[in-house]
């Protein structure tokens, strides 16, 4: 028997990017702990990857290719061998390619694994064959966004700055699910007597770690910000030197917007009182240090870049940029960590193909003619669960005509329709490397395991397909260790003067931040930029979301027991998790005739989704509540949440806007 403790990364879409210490034994893991020497997560993980041995050595992990053997859908397959897998792809899209051209092929795919490698394998490849584009933006870019349009290219602060804040608001995130490690720094902060505010839709488990949760109404989050500006304005509370010193905009902001936000009007549309309002705003503005940790929830909205924008915009005037402790965390940026250029290829595009939006995957399926798509190739992703309109996107996978492969780990929704699958290895069976958007770690991990059963990486399953596909640059001839060795040969300043023994070992080692990042603001005007003329609204102002004619807004929001649609293999967090629920306020229930545990059906005009029904006072009048994705075979109906959610796109940056929709509920 061989053990042995070898040094891995969370491979999960998930700010935190945890170090892992992998238990081997005979080539398997048997035990993962988190990485003490890692400075961000410092030795602890979420209940989510404690066992994460029980996902990579899963009973339903896929170990062979397969081929179609029923209905789409069905889930019925019979196995064939890598060589006919990758031949019969090659045939077909050969024949599209004939007859539709090379744009009726469309890659799908997005965080699987956020590994650079691994997740951006097939882009060289797509590109070189000269497949339609996709636009991945089903997370949050309006958030960086609205960001942008005040803030434009300054770095965040380090997030453990947060324990030296005053007064900590958790903005439109629920930290203890998705970015749990940012609380260690919270932790320290109210220790030392910081107050810490939740501001969300409803009381998340999030709430339970703080000292006191504002409730707002759906999208109303930039009327809020705006009202507390102009309370800061009456009661003296803006700091006029930093404004004059550092902000553009704000004279135009004060006479031209501000006005227009009395407590009584935000009252109004945010649903909290005036004398919350009042107390926010002193309590606010009397803080030295104040922190916002802004999630990504109020910018799924179609009004979510501004409002993102306009709370970039609070901190400013109270000074609280340029101050250890205090300022707005959207995410760290080390996108320029590696060269990214060498990894994705655009250089191998012969001419600019069209792109497709991943949000509209379902009407880009039924409705998108010259030419239509004939073949989706998924890997890393799983649409059929996770994007908007699941009945668009289902309707366009049972298409005939539609070729459609899955690369993955498990047979998921998607893989379900696929007419070939390809079995994916997980991230202890891959090298790669990674960086993070909550932190400013980089690491390189390297396989602990071999391969379960006949499964490939991304990377070696796009070199057998560009092989076949008789595509001679050498780029698709190297291994994924020749190509991370290339990058890591290219120096970028990011990486000036990192602990590079430490980072060869694989430890997570952290970028230093540039040292004048404080106070040198990042924009045109080098200043803080309330007022930005390149935008189709100079100034801030409040957009209502889209909203619905139904009764209730649903919130679509992340699971504490899933990432996405990623763990729903696990039946030890399906039983902690306790069912695809919806929850909805008391009051509501009655007034509908519901108990709690019924099943009931939410539905708007795209679709109806089946759930049990969970009554708490946490949700507030007026909203439901169903958290995570589910997959359909654990689900009470025949459709997930997603099939209430639209395709809409938010104001700017073509994002998705999983909040913003509206839903009635009945008895099933
Ligand atoms: N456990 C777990 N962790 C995850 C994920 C997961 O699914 N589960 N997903 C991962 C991914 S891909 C991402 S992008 C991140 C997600 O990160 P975020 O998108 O930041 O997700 P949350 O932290 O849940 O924050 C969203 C919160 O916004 C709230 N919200 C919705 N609408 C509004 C609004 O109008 N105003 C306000 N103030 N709040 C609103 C929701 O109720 C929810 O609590 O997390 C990552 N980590
Ligand atoms: N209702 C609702 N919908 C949402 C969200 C929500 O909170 N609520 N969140 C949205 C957000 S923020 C995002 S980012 C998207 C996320 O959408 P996705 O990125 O599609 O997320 P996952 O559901 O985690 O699916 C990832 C899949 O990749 C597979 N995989 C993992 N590693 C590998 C690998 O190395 N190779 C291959 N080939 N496959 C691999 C996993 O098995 C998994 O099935 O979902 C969005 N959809
Ligand atoms: S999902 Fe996030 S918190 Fe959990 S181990 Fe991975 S990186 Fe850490
Ligand atoms: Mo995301």
């Amino acid at each position: 028997m061989t053990r042995k403790i070898k040094r891995s990364v969370c491979p999960y879409d998930c700010p935190d990017a945890c170090g892992l210490l992998i238990e081997v034994v005979d080539g398997k893991a048997v035990k993962v702990t988190g990485d003490p020497e890692h400075p961000f997560a410092r030795g602890t993980l979420c209940p989510k990857m404690n066992r994460y041995q029980d996902t990579v050595h899963s009973p339903l992990r896929l170990t062979q290719p397969l081929i179609r053997a029923g209905e789409k859908g069905s889930g019925q397959f019979q196995p064939i061998s890598w060589e006919e897998a990758i031949r019969r792809i090659v045939d077909r899209w050969n024949v599209i390619t004939k007859q539709f051209g090379t744009e009726a092929i469309l890659p799908y795919s997005y965080a699987g694994t956020m590994g650079l490698i691994q997740r951006n394998a097939g882009h060289s490849f797509f590109y070189r064959l000269g497949a339609s584009r996709l636009e991945r933006t089903i997370c949050s870019p309006a958030k960086e966004a609205g960001w942008r349009a005040v803030m434009g290219e300054t770095p965040a602060p380090h997030p453990d700055e947060v324990a030296e804040s005053d007064l900590v608001i958790l903005w439109g995130i629920n930290a203890v699910a998705t970015n749990i490690h940012f609380l260690h720094g919270v932790k320290s902060a109210r220790k030392k007597g910081a107050p810490v505010w939740l501001i969300d839709t409803y009381k998340t488990l999030t709430s339970s770690v703080v000292d006191q949760t504002y409730i707002v109404r759906p999208g109303s989050d930039g009327a809020l910000a705006l009202g507390l500006m102009y309370l800061l304005v009456r009661h003296g509370l803006i700091d006029n030197d930093f404004l004059a010193s550092h902000v553009k905009g704000f004279k135009e902001l004060n006479e031209k917007i501000l006005p227009d936000f009395p407590p009584e009007k935000v009252s109004a549309l945010t649903g909290l009182s005036t004398e919350a309002l009042e107390s926010m705003a002193k309590t606010y503005g009397r803080a030295k240090k104040p922190l916002i940790r802004l999630g990504s929830g109020l910018s799924r909205y179609g009004n979510g870049a501004m409002a993102i924008r306009t709370i970039v915009c609070l901190p400013a005037l109270v000074g609280a940029y340029g101050k250890r402790g205090a300022g707005c965390f959207t995410g760290t940026s080390t996108a320029d960590a590696f060269a990214m250029k060498e990894i994705l290829r655009e250089d191998f595009m012969a001419k600019k193909t069209r792109i497709i939006n991943m949000n509209q995957i379902g009407s880009a399926l039924n409705e998108i003619k010259d030419p239509p798509i004939q073949s989706l190739y998924v890997y890393s992703s799983n649409p059929a669960a996770v994007a908007p309109d699941q009945n668009q996107v289902l309707k366009g996978l049972t298409k005939d005509d539609l070729f459609t492969v899955v690369h993955e780990r498990f047979l998921t929704d998607t893989a379900r329709y696929a007419d070939i699958v390809l079995p994916a290895t997980s991230s202890l069976e891959q090298s790669d490397l990674y960086r993070s958007y909550g932190t400013y770690c980089i690491q390189h991990a390297k396989p602990v395991i071999p391969p379960v059963g006949e499964s490939k990486s991304n990377w070696e399953v796009f070199c057998l397909l560009a092989k076949a596909m008789g595509f001679d640059e050498s780029f698709f001839r190297q291994t994924a260790d020749d190509l991370i060795d290339h990058l890591l040969s290219i120096p970028t300043p990011m990486r000036e003067g990192i602990d590079q023994k430490a980072f060869s070992a694989g430890k997570a080692i952290e970028i230093p931040l540039p040292s004048d990042a404080r106070i040198r603001f990042r924009t045109p005007s080098g200043k803080v930029e309330i007022l930005n003329p390149k935008q189709a609204h100079p100034l801030p102002l409040y957009i209502p979301p889209y909203g619905g004619n139904d009764p209730f807004y649903l919130m679509a929001a992340p699971s504490f027991y899933a990432l996405n649609s990623s763990f729903r293999e696990r039946t030890d967090l399906r039983k902690k998790e306790g069912g695809m629920l919806l929850k909805m306020n008391p009051a509501d229930a009655e007034s509908k005739g519901l108990k709690d545990g019924d099943y009931v059906i939410a539905f708007n005009p795209l679709g109806e989704v089946s759930f049990i029904l969970r009554i708490t006072p946490d949700v507030p009048q007026g909203v439901v509540v169903a958290e995570g994705v589910w997959w359909l075979e654990y689900s009470p109906g025949p459709r997930s949440v997603n099939a209430l959610t639209s395709q809409r796109l938010t104001d700017q940056a073509q994002g998705s806007t999983f909040y913003d929709n509206t839903v009635d509920v009945r008895h099933a």
